[in-house]
Parts: structure tokens; sequence; C-alpha cells
């Protein structure tokens, strides 16, 4: 799997665009949340690293996981953020509900990005153990967060340098 070779907090600071006067959500779940709320810090902090203005990050918690990419889609509909980064741990129980979870939250994530053409960033960790979301929570495979934080930075810049092309 990429991230158990791939720390999730490298990145080359150089090749990540400035976030100043950039508009930011981070939608987050409630389940699992001493996992997300790290994440969330991962995200924050990242963002405010790159030159976001604190009052341009707007956080929104939902109940679980499968509500990230509607949550989205309320932030979408009402605010002008340029990105938003949905960040959630779900962790693989006795049933199939974490199959059913992920591939909710999959197709969402997707299609709510598609309907408002911006980046809706996948930050969820989908892991067998708790232990494995702690590695990837701050632990030894880095914070998801920082990745997921990153990733919107990259998208926002590749959305205005796209759109500068079509004029
Ligand atoms: C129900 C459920 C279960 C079993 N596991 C998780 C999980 O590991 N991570 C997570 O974010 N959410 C979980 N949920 C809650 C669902 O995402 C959702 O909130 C409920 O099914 C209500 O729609």
């Amino acid at each position: 799997m990429s991230t158990a070779t791939h720390n999730l907090s490298d990145y080359t600071p150089g090749e990540v665009p400035s976030g100043s006067g950039r508009r930011f959500a981070l939608v987050i779940s409630e389940w699992n949340k001493e996992i997300t709320e790290i994440l969330a810090e991962g995200a924050y902090d990242t963002l405010i690293s790159f030159g976001v203005d604190p009052g341009n990050i707007f956080t929104q918690w939902v109940p679980g996981s499968f509500e990230l990419p509607l949550g989205a889609q309320f932030i979408l509909e009402h605010e002008p953020v340029d990105a938003v980064i949905l960040l959630g741990c779900i962790i693989q129980g006795e049933t199939r509900h974490f199959d059913f979870i992920c591939q909710g939250v999959t197709q969402g994530t997707m299609e709510v990005g598609l309907k408002f053409s911006k980046p809706v960033v996948f930050g969820i960790l989908t892991t067998l153990t708790m232990k494995q979301a702690k590695d990837r929570a701050g632990g030894k495979h880095g914070n998801k967060g920082v990745e997921a934080a990153v990733t919107a930075l990259k998208m926002v810049s590749l959305k205005e340098k796209s759109q500068k092309h079509k004029k």
C-alpha cells in the first residue's frame, strides 16, 4: 500500500502553491474523533503555513464519514470557498458496514467535486484497525490531514491555471 512506504506528511514545500487569499472549508467526522481531531489539526496547520488566513478557514463537523459529502455540498451551496477538505476515519468492524460507508463516501466525494467543479479532497482514513489509523494520524506514517491540505492547495492552483488557459 502506498501509505506504508510513503509518509503522509512528506511533501516538497517549493512545489506547494501559496494559499494567500484562498478560502477553505474543513468538514470533519465526529466518528473516531480522537483521530479526526488530529487530521484536522494537521490540515489546519498546513494551510496556515502556506499563507491561508485563519479567518478564511471554515470548520464544519458532521456525525460520521458517510455525511461528509453532503456536508461539503451544504458549504459549497452557501460559502464562497475555493476547496473543501473532508476528514474522516472509517475502521473496519465485524460487519459489511465498513464497505458500504467507504463506497458511499468515496462516490459522494467525487460527485460533489464534479458537481461544483471545485476540489473536494478525500482526507479519509479507511483502515482495518485503530492502530493503523493512529499510524496515519500523526504516527509513523505521518498525518493524512497534512496530505489533504497540500492536495487542496495544489488543486486550487491547478483550477486557476486551467481557467487562465481558456481565456
Ligand atoms: C455507523 C458507523 C460505523 C459502524 N463505523 C464508522 C466509522 O468507522 N467511521 C465513521 O466515520 N463513521 C462510522 N459510522 C457512522 C456512519 O458514517 C454514519 O454516520 C451513520 O451510518 C449515519 O448515516
